[in-house]
């Protein structure tokens, strides 16, 4: 007894908050914002307030990485903290007819990939862990795991669920390409049609605050902003919707692009706000010190976002692929207003919140990630040393500093402290380099194949 209570002490850093108030866990996700798209990551176009007082008050993370360069096996990976090549869900669930402007009928939507397929039922997911430690979970967003019944968040652990399942919406509409897509709990429903999405998205969150603030909760918010509009409208596809107060905060583009950009940088805003709202109510009930916060994008900034001084965009290898902004705040137990430049991932969040709210981590469940509080409070080094990805037969490889890629798009090996924007290769001039990435790449895609106590999950 007296060596655990030693080593609690020694551990009351790192642990839930002390006394009877257990952490709750706030984890907000924005979909393809750019590295760059943050006054906090440099941005001076793009306002954030809320987010650069998040930073203020914790730790910005430059050098956190996603498991996959778009948006569905990125979270399901976060979800489940496991590699896309381990749980299954190892490429997008969409309909892709939609890219040559086909308007899925209800009969033929009935049977399409994105109608039918989902994150494998097996998988355990992070909601599933804290509601069996005790806590009230809510998801308000976008889902993207799957859309028939046994997908859905209330089927993953979830207590309360509004959103949408597949990949994108209209913002305003809420139907991708055509197709009704807003689901409140299991059930689908077009209640709040022609509401901004982001807005129901923060009430939401706000009333699952306001009925859970007396008892530990987990809150998920995947917002879909700033992701395109999913509109076969050719004026809407591809564009950031926002509504116009917040498109009034910036000046009207002169051009196709620069009002492209005008209507991302609205939609960021008023993500930020929205999240500003989020964190107030935190206040309100002056839970915010008991609270773990993480803030990070799904996957790369795409067409009009800015990735600055990163190369490459969403669904590329290349680091601005898959090099992310991050935020983590928890006073007390995180410094504040940090830069950490360690190597760390996504995969690192399943494992880290489960510490931070001292629930049980799954038993019989091999985890891609480890608990990255220690490195937040600069107590040691990451642990991570290598990272892969793989897109089909794009793969990508970092092993320390080094980067290397073969992929349709992007090629080469990269030295990253010398050159975070990829554009040195140094494959000629260290072939044993690249001998040793193919070799960890082999290494790794042959672990992803290991079964494990609930079997291989690639070949069920
Ligand atoms: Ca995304």
């Amino acid at each position: 007894m007296r060596a655990f209570l030693l080593f609690a002490l020694f551990c009351l850093p790192t642990l839930a908050s002390a006394g009877d108030r257990p952490t709750n866990v706030v984890l907000i996700v924005s979909d393809d914002q750019g590295y760059h798209d943050l006054g906090c990551f440099g941005a001076t176009d793009v306002q954030t307030p809320n987010l650069d007082r998040l930073a203020s008050q914790g730790v910005r993370l430059t050098n956190f990485y996603v498991a996959w360069n778009a948006c569905t096996p990125s979270r399901a990976a976060f979800l489940t903290g496991r590699y896309p090549q381990r749980n299954g869900t190892y490429d997008m669930i969409r309909n892709d007819r939609v890219d040559d402007g086909h308007l899925y009928s209800p009969d033929e939507y009935a049977v399409s990939p994105e109608r039918i397929l989902g994150t494998d039922v097996r998988e355990v997911f992070l909601a599933n862990a804290l509601h069996d430690a005790g806590y009230s979970c809510g998801c308000y967003g976008k889902w993207d795991g799957g859309q028939l019944k046994r997908y859905l968040p209330l089927q993953r652990g979830f207590d309360s669920f509004y959103g949408f399942c597949n990949t994108g919406i209209d913002y305003f509409t809420h139907e991708r390409y055509g197709v009704p897509s807003m689901f409140a709990d299991n059930q689908p429903t077009t209640q709040d049609r022609g509401t901004y999405c982001t807005t129901l998205f923060r009430d939401h969150a706000i009333e699952f605050i306001d009925r859970n603030h007396d008892k530990p909760f987990f809150l998920y918010v995947p917002f879909n902003a700033p992701h395109g509009a999913s509109n076969l409208d050719p004026e809407i596809r591809g564009s950031v919707q926002a509504s116009p107060e917040y498109l009034a905060k910036y000046p009207a583009g002169t051009d196709k692009h620069s009002e492209r950009r005008r209507g991302y940088m609205a939609a960021v805003t008023e993500m930020d706000a929205a999240i500003g709202a989020i964190l107030k109510r935190l206040e309100k009930y002056r839970i915010e010190d008991n609270t773990l916060v993480i803030f990070f994008s799904d996957n790369g900034g795409s067409g009009i976002a800015n990735n600055e001084p990163l190369q490459g965009k969403k669904s590329t290898m290349w680091e601005g692929g898959n090099r992310v902004p991050c935020v983590v705040r928890w006073p007390g137990h995180i410094p504040a207003g940090k830069v950490n430049q360690q190597f760390l991932s996504s995969l690192e969040v399943f494992p880290t919140v489960c510490a931070a709210t001292e629930s049980a981590l799954p038993k019989g469940v091999i985890y891609d990630g480890f608990d990255m509080l220690p490195v937040l409070q600069g107590t040691i080094s990451s642990p991570r040393t290598e990272m892969f990805w793989q897109r089909r037969s794009d793969v990508a490889a970092r092993v320390g500093d080094w980067k290397w890629i073969d992929s349709k798009r992007a090629k080469g090996l990269y030295f990253l402290p010398d050159d975070i924007g990829e554009k040195n290769d140094l494959s000629a001039k260290h072939p044993e380099k690249v001998e040793e990435m193919k070799r960890l790449l082999a290494e790794w895609k042959s672990k992803m194949e290991v079964a494990e106590p609930r079997g291989p999950f690639r070949d069920y």
